[in-house]
């Protein structure tokens, strides 16, 4: 990913360098990772293209965990490990880095789609479910519910909807846009789809999990910065969300059943997410 990303050297050098601070950085890449476990499963391996498509997703990641840092936001102070990128560059590079990096990442994913000489879908078919990802239907939408959420809330299905958004969509564009790369057909597409929101979905749980229970220096990032909203871990006890986390896994799971032996990796990735303290991994 470095060589996807302009070189500090180049002007404005200081914007450069909070994206690649922003991007590389500490992290698990368990979404790119998704995009290529779902390519390879339909039979195209981690070429450049396939890899440049993943790395569009992670982009996208990056630029969300940017804003979700901000003051305005979650006023975040610690991310990867290290200072939040407002903190260590500024508030107003923070943003235009952030924008940056969704740029980029569109770009990415226009060329991308271009070179794979995709038969079933157009390029325009990527970059729109990207977009649909990033958008009020998707990650923007999540994030605008999740900021005016009061710890008072007691609705369960409005948190599921907070967290599909903001932590499944990209989750979902992930998988998706690995099977569309190899040609994946409408069936198929789905089938993945299904278990990419339902491991999303866990994995956002999961995270809720590590807010309430470890330190810093096990997640790299602020704890307790969900005191004050509804979690999963607020409204159903660490049991309870425990419990859920591994019913959506189970259901992620089940949705592979049309794949067979193939989908073997996804299966094993969905059993990463639910071991305790994997979303911590960094
Ligand atoms: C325009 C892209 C865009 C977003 C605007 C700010 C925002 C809307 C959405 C925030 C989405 C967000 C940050 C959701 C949290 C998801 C989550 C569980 C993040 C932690 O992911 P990990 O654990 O992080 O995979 P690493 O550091 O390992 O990559």
């Amino acid at each position: 990913m470095p060589e996807l990303l302009p070189a500090e050297t180049e002007r404005p050098e200081w914007v450069h360098a909070a994206m690649r601070y922003a991007a590389l950085g500490q992290g698990k890449r368990l979404r790119p990772v998704l995009t290529l476990a779902v390519a390879e499963m339909f039979g195209v391996p981690a070429s450049d293209d396939v890899v440049d498509l993943a790395c569009a997703v992670e982009l996208v990641h990056a630029c969300s965990l940017v804003l979700d840092d901000l003051p305005s936001m979650d006023d975040a102070a610690l991310r990867r490990g290290r200072p939040t990128v407002h903190r260590a560059f500024g508030e107003d590079v923070a943003i235009l880095a952030a924008f940056a990096l969704l740029a980029r990442a569109y770009q990415l994913v226009a060329d991308t789609a271009q070179r794979l000489g995709i038969r079933r879908y157009a390029s325009e078919d990527l970059v729109h479910h990207l977009a649909e990802a990033i958008g009020t239907r998707g990650l923007v939408g999540g994030q605008a519910l999740d900021l005016v959420s009061r710890p008072d809330d007691t609705d369960l299905e409005r948190l599921e909807f907070v967290h599909s958004h903001k932590t499944g969509a990209l989750f979902l564009a992930a998988a998706e846009l690995g099977a569309m790369a190899a040609d994946a057909s409408r069936r198929d597409l789905e089938a993945v789809g299904r278990y990419a929101k339902n491991l999303g979905l866990a994995f956002q749980i999961e995270d809720d999990l590590l807010d309430a229970l470890a330190t810093p220096e096990e997640t790299g990032k602020d704890a307790r910065q969900d005191a004050g909203k509804t979690t999963f871990v607020s409204l159903l006890g660490v049991d309870g969300a425990r419990a859920l986390a591994a019913e959506l896994l189970a259901f992620a799971v089940d949705s592979l059943a049309p794949l067979g032996r193939k989908a073997d990796a996804l299966r094993a990735l969905a059993e990463f997410v639910g071991r305790p303290g994997a979303s911590a991994g960094r």
